[in-house]
């Protein structure tokens, strides 16, 4: 049924019950940006009360207070002071997430898909009956392929309510592309080696460093809050910043060293800071001789990697390689050679992640002052809720443990199960989706396309009326994070530490929070005795009350520290420490993935290089926006409203560009962005790339702010680099041209 599932604009619709932004916005009309942003209102409002949450803008989950004034709406956010994420201050993506609540394009009732004269739209529905008509599905589904059948593609907060529903229903079949499109690679190339992964936030010392190594890493423009305070502060102290990227990033800027590195070589770089710290013998013996295996190996193995190896390479002068590993060496252990973020850039990432890893082990870093510390999370029990159904078979099961060291569910994999052939039938027949904007976020759009025509079913849970949105059966609205009281933040840190986020406001419209449709759903799929509360409160109440605090206690403080580490901060007595890898050492040679028939010790492979007349499509981030989530929102769009293209200036000459010009991007496969996007001519990138910033060329027209602004990375992103260890799709390996001439593509999807 090619047909089943148009892409519906939800603009073709009224939408009715749309209060204009200037009677429900706090904010007066006419403010300038900056006052908006700082929520200073012309009139200003009387705070009655400041209630405790945590951001949502983005994954740092920074804690904060929104003041609360005299007529029940939120007008203002402010960092918790003793919040370790923030310290007490917010990025502008925080402060302006005050935008997500007041963006007068939010959904605002419950949408079904109908088959109308006029194709397909969607209809306003209430909750009751879109509540009942998902259930419904769920259940049939379930019974005629088994509960397994359904997959949750989940980012943020709501994805634990759901799935919590999922997994009472037997489904483990949950994936964020948090993983296989962002720091997966890294967190299995980390376990290789010291036997854990690096988590989030990462256990970087970057306050008491001497010397931070940023590869791709930037730090900046990546505004991951507590991170960027404390490189500030390190530059402020006189630290060392290296920073590895084919463009000039914020980080660069902010560096002793920038190393323009030809990209898609940064594994040459790597082993060849490796061979300089062994072979003019910069690495800490006694860390080496202690507690890793495999270094007699890894030197024989590293001796032809010589600077002058990656000089071909990579084209970073080779006495700029010699002098920048001897500045780690120097400034080691209180070194950083920082495991990035977002590293699914080439496929080889597990293998370069390692390499990095190798890196910050010959450099004694680990458990030390400035280097890694050791994180801690405050226990905290879960509800008590029955034991989970087993289920009896999981994506690992259907894909023949294609990714052997996958450890958490790869969203692609999900996917490509969803997809019916001749040969290999469907095994995933229906979606949830909560929190992830799917088209934007998974590249290969073919591939996506396929699986959305193929399910039998698809509900998404979302506030805005996003492209994903476009292609649900079912559109449940859920209020903003500041709408909602939520689980408590208890992740690892320095201190032990909860944040909790308690519902500031009454949500608007006709919206819910996650748990209660996670929640109303389970009721009516008869699983009651997984939901035995009815207010998502009780639960945070039971959860503080067993770690000796309360609501009460919490709403006077939203973050809470704690006494009691198991483990210090540093490494005390290393003689005792044991990894959790098999040797119980650090591996720089890995036993285990030779065994598995990988390479034990990462190594160079080549890339495709970009055909004649291309240049390497790379993107980042922007300061003021995450991903596609802050596009619309209306005080973050003051600051930037659109992405550009950046291009070297040789690059403009050869094809005649101008600043500013508007031009379409046209991939390898001939596949044209919808939209265009701004030229900017800078020196501050490569030849051989052109830069643009993920997140804009929205199609939804219903983004009534962000539809048709700049250009949309991921659709040019047709060809993946797929990590063979554990599924990571790297999605770097694109090559762009430019067209001038407006191609005049109709807009359908
Ligand atoms: N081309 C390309 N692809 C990428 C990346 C890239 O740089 N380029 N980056 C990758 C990385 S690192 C990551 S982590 C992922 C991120 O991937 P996503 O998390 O999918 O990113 P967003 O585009 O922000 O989509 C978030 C969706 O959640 C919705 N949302 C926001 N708040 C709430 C809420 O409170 N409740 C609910 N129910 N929904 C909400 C938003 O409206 C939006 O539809 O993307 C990956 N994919
Ligand atoms: N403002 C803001 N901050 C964010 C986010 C956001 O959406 N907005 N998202 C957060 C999330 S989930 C993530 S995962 C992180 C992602 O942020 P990071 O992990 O810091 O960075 P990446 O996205 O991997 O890489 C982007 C940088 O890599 C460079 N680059 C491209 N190709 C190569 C190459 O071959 N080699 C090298 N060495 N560099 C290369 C680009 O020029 C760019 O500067 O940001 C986080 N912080
Ligand atoms: S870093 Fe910014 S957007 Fe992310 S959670 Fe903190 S304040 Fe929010
Ligand atoms: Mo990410």
């Amino acid at each position: 049924m090619k047909t089943r599932r148009e892409f519906i604009k939800i603009s073709a619709l009224g939408l009715g019950g749309v209060a204009a932004l200037s009677s429900i916005s706090p904010l007066t009309r006419g403010a300038s940006a900056i006052e908006k942003l700082l929520g200073l209102n012309r009139n200003k409002p009387r705070i009655v009360k400041r209630v405790p949450s945590y951001c949502e803008v983005c994954f740092w989950k920074c804690a904060l207070w929104a003041d609360v004034d005299d007529s029940g709406r939120v007008v203002n956010l402010t960092g918790n002071a003793d919040d370790p994420h923030c310290n007490g201050r917010l990025c502008p993506r925080g402060t302006g997430g005050i935008g997500m609540l007041y963006d007068e394009d939010r959904l605002k009732k419950p949408l079904i898909r109908v088959n109308g004269e006029n194709g397909q739209t969607f209809r306003e529905a209430s909750w009751e009956e879109a509540l009942d008509l998902v259930a419904n599905k769920l259940k049939e589904i379930a019974d005629k392929y088994g509960p397994e059948s359904i997959a949750l593609f989940n980012h943020g907060s709501p994805g634990h309510h759901l799935g919590h529903l999922l997994k009472a229903l037997g489904s483990d079949n949950i994936a964020a592309p948090s993983y296989a499109q962002c720091r997966g690679p890294r967190e299995v190339g980390f376990e290789f080696t010291f036997g854990t992964g690096v988590g989030s936030p990462e256990p970087t010392d970057i306050r008491d460093t001497r010397c931070l190594v940023l590869i791709g890493s930037h730090i900046g423009e990546n505004m991951h809050n507590g991170q960027v305070q404390e490189m500030s502060d390190a530059i402020d102290r006189g630290a060392t910043i290296i920073t590895v990227d084919p463009r000039f990033s914020t980080a660069a800027s902010k560096s002793k060293y920038w190393l323009p590195i030809k990209p898609a070589t940064d594994i040459a770089l790597l082993l060849a800071w490796i061979n300089v710290l062994i072979t003019e013998e910069l690495y800490d013996k006694d860390f080496v001789e202690k507690y890793t295996t495999g270094f007699d190996k890894l030197k024989s193995y590293i001796r032809p990697f010589t600077p002058e190896w990656a000089y071909g390479i990579t084209t970073l002068e080779p006495d700029l390689i010699r002098k920048t590993a001897r500045e780690m060496g120097s400034a080691a252990p209180a070194v950083i050679v920082h495991p990035g973020r977002h590293v699914t850039w080439y496929g080889d990432d597990t293998q370069r992640a390692r390499a990095v890893a190798i890196l910050n082990a010959l450099l004694g870093n680990w458990g030390r002052r400035g280097g890694f510390y050791f994180k801690e999370a405050k226990p905290l029990p879960e509800y008590p809720t029955p034991e989970y159904p087993k289920p009896s078979w999981s994506w690992k099961d259907v894909t023949n443990d294609k990714y052997p060291a996958a450890r958490l569910s790869v969203s692609n994999a999900l996917i490509d199960a969803s997809i019916h052939s001749e040969d290999k039938p469907a095994r995933i027949k229906a979606w949830l989706v909560a929190g992830t904007n799917l088209p934007l976020t998974i590249p290969q759009k073919d591939t996506l396309e396929k699986a959305f025509q193929d399910i039998e079913f698809l509900m998404v849970l979302d506030t805005m009326p996003m492209e994903i949105t476009g292609y649900a059966d079912v559109v449940l609205p859920e209020c903003t994070y500041l709408e909602r009281d939520d689980d408590i933040r208890n992740e690892p840190h320095r201190e032990l530490n909860i944040a909790v986020r308690l519902a500031a406001m009454e949500p608007m419209y006709d919206t819910k929070p996650g748990w209660w449709v996670a929640r109303e759903l389970g009721l009516r799929l008869g699983l009651e005795k997984y939901f035995p509360w009815k207010e998502y409160r009780e639960v945070i109440e039971w959860q503080l009350s067993q770690i000796g605090t309360s609501v009460d206690e919490m709403q006077r403080l939203g973050v809470k520290k704690f006494e009691g580490r198991k483990t210090p901060l540093y490494a005390e007595t290393p003689e005792d420490y044991q990894f959790k890898t098999p040797s119980g050492k650090i591996e720089l040679y890995s036993e285990q993935l030779e065994s598995m028939g990988f390479d034990a010790i990462p190594r160079f492979t080549q890339h495709p290089e970009p055909p004649e007349g291309y240049y390497r499509l790379i993107y980042g981030r922007a300061p003021m926006h995450t991903f596609s989530r802050t596009a619309n929102n209306p005080y973050l769009v003051d600051l930037m409203k659109e992405n550009s293209v950046w291009v070297n200036p040789r690059v403009a000459a050869l094809w005649g560009l101008k600043n500013g010009q508007y031009v379409w991007l046209k991939n390898q496969d001939g596949v044209v962005s919808h939209f265009p996007t701004k030229v900017r001519i800078t020196e501050r990138i490569r030849w051989d790339s052109v830069y643009i910033v993920h997140g804009f060329g929205h199609h939804d027209k219903k983004l009534s702010r962000a539809y048709g602004r700049g250009a949309n990375d991921t659709e040019l992103i047709t060809r993946v680099s797929v990590d063979p260890l554990m599924g990571g799709t790297g999605m770097r390996g694109n090559f762009v041209t430019f067209v001038t001439e407006n191609p005049g593509k109709e807009v359908v999807s």
